[in-house]
């Protein structure tokens, strides 16, 4: 099996990017630039083949390609994001994705952001009340759930997107930051919470065997490599002011 990495450049409008729970900080755009480069030369380092869309200096935030579709083995389901501004991003995604898999979208008045979408085996939980809607959830299950998928609603609270709150960092294990979800969610798992100083900690992006990790969350990092998970750290301290993260920036594809 081979792994395609989807990615998007930054938008040399980033700076005017979508906040909720951030207050706005000046990014040095073309440092956001390089870090995404090193992003993308990680992706390759862990085996995927990286293609890159264009940036469009019209949309701030369309690097954060996660957001626009969820792939599944089956079906490639193009989102509709909750934030209006984010709402032309899905549609060279979709062109992207037709390659690889058939196409089902998100239609009116459903919202589903990709990040509030974590796929733990055949189990898909999404974040509810934020980006994504209770019939952006419904629209998401009548995709899957013929395949074999079980679609389970999970409330996030105080972060932007689910996989804000927990993510996969080994096929067993989920990194979580309980302040933000509820890890009796994840109850089948092995549950790994983040340090109490770095609530944003509990975004790492598994590929392969390895996770790809900022640099910022020295304490978490360490219980990650106490358990003897490898991990390839970056640093992402401008994609980060724009309340980004390590998922958010590519749609993996297997191949
Ligand atoms: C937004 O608010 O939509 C962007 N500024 C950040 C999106 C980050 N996406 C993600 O974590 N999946």
């Amino acid at each position: 099996m081979s792994l395609v990495a989807l990615t998007r450049a930054v938008s040399p409008a980033i700076d005017r990017c979508q906040l909720v729970h951030l207050e706005r900080r000046p990014i040095d755009v073309a440092l956001a630039q390089e870090q995404h480069r090193v992003y993308e030369a990680a992706l390759r380092d862990a085996g995927c083949e990286v293609r890159t869309l264009p940036a469009d200096p019209s949309l701030p935030d369309s690097v954060f390609v996660e957001d626009t579709a969820v792939v599944f083995d089956e079906v490639a389901v193009i989102a509709r994001p909750g934030a209006e501004s984010r709402l032309p991003e899905t549609e060279p995604v979709a062109r992207a994705l037709a390659a690889h898999r058939p196409l089902v979208r998100i239609t009116a008045p459903a919202t589903l952001d990709g990040g509030d979408v974590l796929l733990i085996g055949r189990t898909v939980h999404v974040g509810e009340g934020g980006r994504t809607n209770r019939a952006g959830i419904d629209q998401l299950a009548a995709a899957v759930a013929p395949h074999g998928y079980d679609v389970r609603p999970i409330a996030v609270r105080g972060c932007l997107h689910l996989k804000s709150a927990a993510t996969l960092v080994a096929p067993d294990t989920v990194l979580c930051n309980p302040r933000w979800v509820d890890p009796a969610a994840f109850a089948d798992m092995r549950v790994l919470e983040v340090a109490a100083g770095e609530p944003g900690a509990a975004n790492g992006l598994l590929v392969g065997a390895r996770v790809i990790y900022p640099s910022s969350f020295p304490v978490t990092a360490r219980r990650l490599a106490e358990r003897g998970i490898e991990m390839l750290s970056l640093n992402v301290s401008e994609l980060q002011k724009a309340e980004g993260a390590v998922t958010c920036c590519a749609i993996l594809i297997a191949c």
